[in-house]
């Protein structure tokens, strides 16, 4: 379909007259302007830049995604009037070209070749035809047979190479590192440590080949993880279950809107940041009115910088998002195993390399979560003659998208809670990334090894993960103010003697002026809580409307000195949270084109110029991070470490949301029927 259609479409003389035949094709689902590009869409925008004269069949797509409408025009609903538009990066001539495409109009808007640092998205393409190129490398052949290795077993695997200091090399490189396979399916526990490979992207050609040092390769035993290699079923064993809704869902999803309970927004998929929400409301039944929470969020970015020095593993300071594309690694769901049973599903669709569409079924479960917890309850004994308990059960609904980005799996969750908070949750698992030492025990080493020994032969790497959300929050409206409340120690003067305290504290408010004042690491600050408030608005009683970040378990900040290249590249990440203007093309914190940047395009660098953010359409900044010290129990393959933040409702409410809504009544519940509710 696709096909005969793009060819029919360089036929036509006039081919927006086309578009519009399409647009009127039969759809059930009703469009939305922040809709991410259709697949026709997509082959559209493929189409148009091709039949520029500029462009060639040699071109390389690195990304296509909406170009967002402006959000006063999202907002004033005036935007399904005008045209939708693609943002597209291509390669062509060892160029990197980026264009706004008018898909109505069938035109391109704007144009312009980048010239600064950095290069795109890699493709996968060029990463599956980089691992190819030592297979058929003759000095590698020799260092495998150097090894008594099996060139049959091996598994090759991309590393962005970062960026170091050096002048710009006029080059795209990429290094290619080695593994074995075999008869486990776990190569990455088995490195050919020692032997590094990079590769000229443009030239597709092997650039530089250094076989080092040679050290043993891990032994498969042990490092499967299939149900059918890991022997016995001799774990720890649990009854099956699952949920059921004798009532049906409670999710209503129409093309990309979802409403659920009290809440409504958007959820759309962009190949490098994966899932995006949008225009998140909730319903407020003493207004009965929905009332806007948050208008955009995505994940931003992911520095994971590993902390060995050597040759082969320095420059590992991976950007997944911008160098990888963590939509790009967001592979299929599957109902009962990654999400639950009951789960509902969505679709995705990326450019490939020739700006092909290419769907991804199921890249997001939509579910509401049944966890037997608890939203409130109380249980009074205090009344004479009587015992009051009240319970409300805790249910919430939950997006989820699964990145494999290499080795490793993120499990990021968006959960919405009836309460008017949305928890941000990122899980680690996966496979480490280990590195081959000669070491088999512990009492063999003597000096920093930079890891943890895992297994026999078998180093597993320090390292960090900054998981950085873009929030862009619209409390009750665009205006907003970042506020944080501080804790004031008081000190009573032993001459006071209208109480026997000699302390106590109270409360501060400050409200930043400038994104200066609104950039802090959490922990050393004296901050208790961070709002983003909506000055304007007021509940009945006179408290300012708001929500607060509430940060969770995993909110490290980097420890790498800030002249180390890496942390130029993500000089954001020495602080959790920064707030910054809403400005629609500062969106990357790392920057718009992050593989081999020099952090000349981040949020640091935007935040340094001290825009006003009071009464201002802000953006909240919030970066999850983790310090991962490997230990044993992560061979061969981690369990989910998990991490997050939340944003909850303060003073945004008159009262507690939830004290009229129904209670489950425990004897209408029998044998998975609700005979009444
Ligand atoms: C692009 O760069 C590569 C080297 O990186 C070179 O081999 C190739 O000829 C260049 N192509 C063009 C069109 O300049
Ligand atoms: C919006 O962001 C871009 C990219 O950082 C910058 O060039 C531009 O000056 C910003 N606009 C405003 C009004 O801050
Ligand atoms: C941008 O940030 C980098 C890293 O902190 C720094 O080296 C550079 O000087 C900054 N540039 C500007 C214009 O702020
Ligand atoms: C399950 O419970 C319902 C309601 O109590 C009852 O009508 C039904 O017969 C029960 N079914 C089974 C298989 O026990
Ligand atoms: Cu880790």
């Amino acid at each position: 379909m696709t096909m005969s259609m793009t060819i029919s479409l360089s036929l036509l003389p006039n081919f927006s007259l086309l578009v519009l035949l399409l647009s009127i094709s039969p759809s059930t689902a009703s469009s939305h302007p922040l809709d991410p590009l259709t697949s026709s869409e997509i082959a559209s925008a493929r189409q148009i830049i091709l039949s520029s004269p500029l462009f060639t069949s040699s071109t390389t797509f690195h990304y296509v995604g909406l170009d967002e409408p402006d959000k006063a025009e999202v907002l004033s609903h005036i935007s399904s009037s005008t045209n939708r538009r693609a943002f597209v990066i291509v390669r062509s001539n060892n160029q990197t070209h980026q264009l706004s495409i008018d898909l109505t109009a069938s035109s391109i808007v704007s144009h312009d070749i980048h010239t600064g640092s950095g290069y795109p998205i890699l493709t996968l393409e060029e990463q599956g035809a980089a691992i190819m190129l030592p297979l058929s490398y003759p000095p590698f052949l020799e260092s495998l047979s150097k090894r008594g290795l099996d060139i049959k077993d091996v598994v090759c695997s991309t590393f962005t190479v970062g960026w170091f200091g050096e002048w710009q090399l006029s080059k795209r490189l990429i290094k290619v590192l080695c593994f074995i396979g075999g008869e486990t399916a776990n190569f990455y526990m088995r490195p050919v440590e020692g032997v590094l490979i990079i590769v000229d992207l443009e030239a597709m050609q092997i650039l530089s080949y250094r076989d080092r040092v040679q050290i043993p390769v891990p032994k498969a035993k042990g490092t499967d993880y299939r149900s059918d290699k890991v022997g016995p079923f001799v774990g720890p064993k649990t009854k099956p279950g699952f949920v059921v809704q004798p009532q049906g869902s409670g999710i209503q999803i129409d093309g990309h809107n979802v409403r659920w309970a009290n809440w409504k927004f958007h959820l759309g998929y962009d190949v490098r940041a994966g899932a995006v929400i949008s225009l998140a409301s909730i319903y407020d039944v003493e207004k009965e009115t929905y009332r806007s929470v948050l208008y955009r969020t995505f994940v931003s970015e992911l520095f994971v910088p590993y902390m060995d020095p050597v040759e082969e593993w320095y420059f590992r300071t991976f950007f997944d998002a911008g160098e990888y594309g963590f939509g790009l690694w967001a592979f299929p769901l599957q109902p009962g195993t990654d999400c639950p049973a009951h789960a509902e599903f969505m679709d995705g669709y990326y450019a490939d390399q020739n700006g092909k569409p290419v769907k991804v079924s199921n890249v997001f479960c939509i579910f509401e979560r049944y966890a037997g917890d608890i939203a409130w309850r109380h249980t009074e004994i205090g009344i004479p003659g009587k015992t009051v308990t009240e319970v409300r059960p805790e249910v919430s609904l939950v997006v989820r998208m699964v990145s494999t980005v290499g080795n490793y799996d993120y499990v990021m969750d968006w959960e919405f809670k009836t309460t008017g908070s949305i928890q941000f949750r990122v899980s680690l698992t996966g496979i480490l990334e280990v590195k081959g030492t000669a070491y088999t025990h512990t009492n063999q080493i003597n000096s920093d090894q930079h890891g943890t020994l895992i297994a026999e032969n078998t180093m597993a790497v320090y390292h960090d993960h900054f998981i950085t959300y873009h929030i862009d929050l619209d409390i009750d409206g665009t205006d907003n103010s970042f506020q944080k409340l501080k804790l004031k120690p008081v000190k009573l003067s032993d001459s006071d003697t209208s109480s026997p305290r000699r302390s106590y504290w109270t409360v501060v408010s400050e409200t930043a002026e400038t994104e200066s004042d609104a950039q802090v690491k959490i922990g050393s600050d004296t901050a208790a809580d961070l709002l983003i408030v909506n000055p304007n608005k007021k509940t009945k009683i006179g408290n300012t409307v708001g929500y607060r970040l509430i940060p969770g378990s995993a909110a490290g900040v980097s420890i790498l000195a800030d002249d180390d290249f890496p942390q130029i590249r993500a000089g954001y990440s020495k602080k959790q949270v920064w707030v910054t203007p809403y400005n629609k093309s500062e969106k990357w914190a790392a920057g718009l084109y992050v593989d081999q940047s020099r952090g000349d395009d981040s949020l640091a660098n935007w935040s340094h110029r001290s825009r006003g953010i009071k009464n201002k359409d802000i953006v909240l900044w919030y970066t999850a991070g983790f310090h991962h010290i490997p230990y044993q129990e992560d061979f061969p393959l981690m369990p989910m470490i998990s991490g997050g933040f939340e944003l909850r409702p303060s003073n945004f409410f008159e009262r507690n949301s939830l004290i009229n809504t129904k209670p489950y009544l425990r004897q209408l519940i029998s044998n998975c029927t609700i005979t009444s509710y």
